[in-house]
Order: structure tokens, then C-alpha cells, then sequence
């Protein structure tokens, strides 16, 4: 007998420095509502979904506090947490959490049909670096601004094992392996990825090779469905990739996006398949 969970991945096009709160927030609400009326039960933000990539500039940690959110829901999201409860629709959210006693973390936060916290994950290979190097095009400044997680736990939602991890988690076995051997059966991975990569320009072409790559194989040597959900597209003069992928546990692609834009990618997920 087939268990499916109907999963959407809410690709992103750029966030600007710019662009308001508000305005974000009205965009993730526009792909929940397109979601629900295509039956999705969990919709998968990016990484960083309320904000532009901030580290790619190096200022004062201090001066960085507009990016972090310090309670969720606050005023700007409780629009979403709202409206994700009146359609019964589940989401993960990616955003940077700044918290009482002054830590700062790469958050991934999964919320269940009903509104109710389901888990806060934090990312665990936070990647750049921490002081301004002026050889790059443009910074990448993750250390500076966060400190790594420690764990890949997996929760009990949605009638399945799901699990969490942000960005360069995906391009680690372990992320996978941990969850795998807690049993994860759905695997959500919010992403923000420069086509440009500073330290090997050679890979550059490589970008979306990379991204299916590890999603694939990590998907299969689970048996998990795997969600890999960017923020792509040119944002602030980086351009980033936009391929976001639904990866069944036989390490198939079952959806993909085709733009660069704000994009619902949605895939029928058949929990069982996993075993
Ligand atoms: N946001 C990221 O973690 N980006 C990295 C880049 C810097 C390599 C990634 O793994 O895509």
C-alpha cells in the first residue's frame, strides 16, 4: 500500500537588500496558497528565504542584526504562520536567528499542518570564511555571521520521518548517513548557491552537476526522498543556481524547476518506496 506525502518545493528568485520584509513575506504566502491548491501538505522554503544572502558583504556582526529574526513568528511572519494553519499546510522556512543570549545561527524551521513547531535545525558546515579577503568577486562571509550546528536529528511529521539540512550539509555524506540511520524517509534542503565558486573557478560549470549529484546519491544510498529548494537567479550581481529537485529514493528525479524565478516545483511522494 503506497503512503504519499504530496511535498512542494517553493523556489525562490533573488531577495534584494532593498526589498522589505512585508513584501517577502507576501511572496512565500503567494507560493503556500499556489501550493495548497495543488494539494501540497509540507511546502520547502530556501535557505535565508526572508532576507538577500547577507554574508556576501563583511560589516560589524553588530551591524548585521537587521538580517537576524529573534522570535518566529514574529510580526512580519505571523501573516504566513496564519495562513499555513487556515490551509492545513505544513512549510520549512529558512532564516537567520539571532537568540536571547546573543548566538547567531543558519536556521531551517519546520512547522507541521496545524501551525505547531514540528523542529529548528541549524546549519552544521557553515562555509566561507571570516575576515574580508579581497581577492574574491564578492565575499562569502558564512563564519563570520554563524556558528555551526551539531547535529542531524530527524522528527516524526507529517505521518513520516522527515530531517532538515541547509545548503553545504548537501555536498557532506554525513548529512545523509546520520539521518539515514535514524530512519529518514524525506530529506529538506533549502539552498543559496553562487554559480561562481571563489576557491575553483573551474567547478563554476559544474554548479548544477554538483547539486543533483549529491542530492541523487545521497538519496539513494538512504533510501529517501530527498528536496534540494533554491534561492537562485541574480541577487545583488550574484547569480546563483536555480535548480530545485524532488529525488526519489532510487535516486530518480521526480520534479525539477525550469526558471530562475519565484517557482512551485510539486512531486507525490510515496513514503513507502523508502523501504
Ligand atoms: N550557502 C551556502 O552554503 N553556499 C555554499 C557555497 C558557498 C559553496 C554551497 O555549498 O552551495
Amino acid at each position: 500500500m503506497a503512503r504519499y506525502l504530496t511535498v512542494s518545493a517553493a523556489q525562490m528568485g533573488p531577495i534584494h537588500r532593498s526589498d522589505n520584509r512585508n513584501d517577502v513575506v507576501e511572496r512565500l504566502i503567494n507560493l503556500l496558497r499556489d501550493a495548497a491548491a495543488q494539494n501540497a501538505e509540507l511546502v520547502a522554503f530556501p535557505e535565508l528565504a526572508l532576507t538577500t544572502f547577507f554574508p556576501r558583504w563583511v560589516m560589524p556582526v553588530e551591524d548585521a542584526d537587521e538580517f537576524y529574526e529573534t522570535e518566529m513568528p514574529n510580526d512580519y511572519t505571523q501573516p504566513l504562520w496564519d495562513e499555513a494553519a487556515r490551509l492545513g499546510v505544513g512549510f520549512t522556512l529558512g532564516y537567520a536567528l539571532k537568540t536571547e543570549d546573543n548566538h547567531r545561527y543558519n536556521i531551517y524551521h519546520m512547522v507541521d499542518k496545524r501551525g505547531q513547531d514540528v523542529g529548528i535545525y541549524r546549519k552544521v558546515h557553515i562555509p566561507g570564511h571570516q575576515e574580508y579577503e579581497p581577492w574574491r568577486e564578492f565575499q562569502h562571509a558564512e563564519r563570520r555571521y554563524f556558528e555551526p550546528g551539531d547535529d542531524f536529528p530527524v522528527w516524526n511529521a507529517f505521518d513520516a520521518v522527515v530531517g532538515m539540512a541547509i545548503c553545504n550539509d548537501r555536498r557532506w555524506s554525513e548529512t545523509y548517513r546520520v539521518m539515514g540511520l535514524r530512519g529518514v524517509e524525506l530529506i529538506v534542503i533549502g539552498y543559496n548557491t553562487p554559480l561562481h565558486y571563489a576557491p575553483d573557478p573551474s567547478q563554476d560549470a559544474l554548479q548544477g552537476f554538483h547539486n543533483a549529484l549529491v542530492a541523487q546519491s545521497g538519496a539513494y544510498q538512504n533510501g529517501t526522498f530527498v528536496v534540494v529548494v533554491a534561492k537562485g537567479g541574480v541577487e545583488e550581481g550574484v547569480d546563483s543556481l536555480s535548480d530545485t529537485l524532488v529525488v526519489a529514493p532510487s535516486g530518480e528525479i521526480l520534479a525539477r524547476s525550469s526558471t530562475r524565478a519565484d517557482e512551485l516545483v510539486v512531486a507525490d511522494c510515496d513514503l513507502d518506496w523508502c523501504r
